[in-house]
């Protein structure tokens, strides 16, 4: 097989794979630069105009510029868009975009094929997509991971305006896809790649501890942790992640990395479940968890699906909760869940109705919030 060049920084992209074809690592910049900079994204060898010739038809012999091919694009009412790809091995995955009226525009991309994280309130996790058995499939490359992006840029330059944000936060867990990721991130912020700022640039994770320590010391992305839950029996509930890492080690190890990079801020995702983790004590827990840590707090209104067996805590249950977040002298928002008529809410991938991973017994207390029948 060929290999695609889109998996390549700039520098491997010179050392590997240009230099050991015979060429100058010169070229190997302008290549790059035709590959992510200037709108260009060049996806076959006839983009890549003003290229030496014999360099051109070396590449179209011996490289691919495609990772993946576009299966289906599904627009929502609010406007986000879910792109469908299909991969080379034939697996699909899905890329959302998301516009917001202020300008800002997100894409979200995926990081695995399935995910093996199994959280409680996750379609991809849970739900089979083209396959029935569920879990993990496999890794994204870094040239899956990547072209997600480049392809929602190409898509939106001609319509909605640009792509201002990327977040790893569609189906998998991206630090379990670290070296991938973390090449791909790269790539996103790269001054001669697709220049986006580090800060617009958000990794997502469900507390991967020892992946999370290197992502920290080797990215200058941004970091965003899903906490859902303020105490260990609830977390390891909804986040079976947390059995194995809870939250006193992944809220240790973030207070200790964080403490020596100061500019640096997690943002703490909270999906907001009624009964489960909206009382006010989990208010006052939440403050003391996050304390001496550099944070935002995102409080998610939950977006129910066919299925799912958790509902969503009342908008005035939601502000009362930020506003003693906010008192505490937290930085918290509140943000709705978006494009719910098409399923493409980020973190709600996948297709529900078909085969799905175990949903794990609800501990006796929580039974009555969620009217579950015993
Ligand atoms: C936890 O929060 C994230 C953040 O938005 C959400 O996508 C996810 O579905 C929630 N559940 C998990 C990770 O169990
Ligand atoms: C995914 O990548 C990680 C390293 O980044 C590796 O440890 C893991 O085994 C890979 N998983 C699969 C299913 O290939
Ligand atoms: C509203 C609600 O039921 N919150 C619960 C969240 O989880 C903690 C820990 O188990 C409970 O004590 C709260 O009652
Ligand atoms: S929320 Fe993310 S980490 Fe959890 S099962 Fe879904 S895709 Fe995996």
């Amino acid at each position: 097989m060929r290999p695609c060049l889109l998996v390549l920084t700039i520098g491997l992209l010179q050392q590997e794979w240009v230099g050991t074809h015979g060429y100058r690592p010169g070229q190997a910049l302008m290549l790059w630069k035709r590959l992510y900079g200037n709108n260009i994204w060049a996806h076959s060898s006839e983009d890549l105009e003003g290229l030496n010739k014999d360099f051109k038809n070396m590449l179209s012999e011996h490289a691919e510029f495609k990772a993946v091919s576009l299966k289906d694009i599904v627009t929502a009412s609010d406007g986000t868009k879910k792109i469908l790809f299909t991969l080379e091995d034939g697996l699909v995955v899905e890329t959302v975009v998301i516009p917001c009226p202020s300008g800002r525009t997100t894409v979200c991309v995926s990081s695995q094929v399935g995910c093996a994280m199994n959280c409680q309130f996750c379609y991809t996790g849970r739900q089979a997509i083209i396959f029935i058995k569920m879990g993990l499939r496999r890794n994204l490359t870094a040239a899956e991971i990547v072209e997600q992006a480049v392809f929602a840029r190409r898509l939106l330059t001609s319509e909605v305006g640009s792509i201002t944000n990327v977040v790893f936060m569609g189906m998998g867990e991206p630090l379990q896809n670290i070296e991938n990721v973390l090449q791909a991130a790269d790539i996103m912020v790269d001054e001669q790649g697709l220049q986006f700022s580090p800060r617009k640039v958000t990794v997502s994770t469900s507390g991967l501890v020892p992946q999370l320590k290197r992502f920290l010391r080797e990215s200058n992305c941004a970091l965003a942790v899903s906490l859902n839950a303020t105490t260990d029996e609830v977390r390891n509930w909804i986040m079976p992640i947390n059995r194995k890492y809870n939250l006193g080690l992944l809220l240790g190890t973030l207070r200790e990395e964080l403490s020596s990079k100061h500019k640096f801020k997690v943002l703490f995702e909270y999906v907001m479940l009624a009964g489960v983790n909206d009382s006010i004590d989990d208010a006052e827990r939440l403050i003391h968890l996050v304390q001496d840590i550099p944070c935002k707090i995102n409080l998610i209104t939950f977006n129910p699906h066919s299925g799912s067996q958790f509902k969503p805590t009342r908008d005035e249950k939601m502000i009362e909760f930020r506003n003693i977040l906010a008192k505490a002298g937290c930085t918290v928002l509140l943000r709705p869940s978006r494009g719910d008529d098409q399923m493409a809410a980020c973190g709600q991938l996948g297709k529900p109705g078909e085969l799905g991973a175990p949903l794990l017994r609800v501990p006796a207390q929580f039974q009555a919030a969620l009217e579950v029948s015993v």
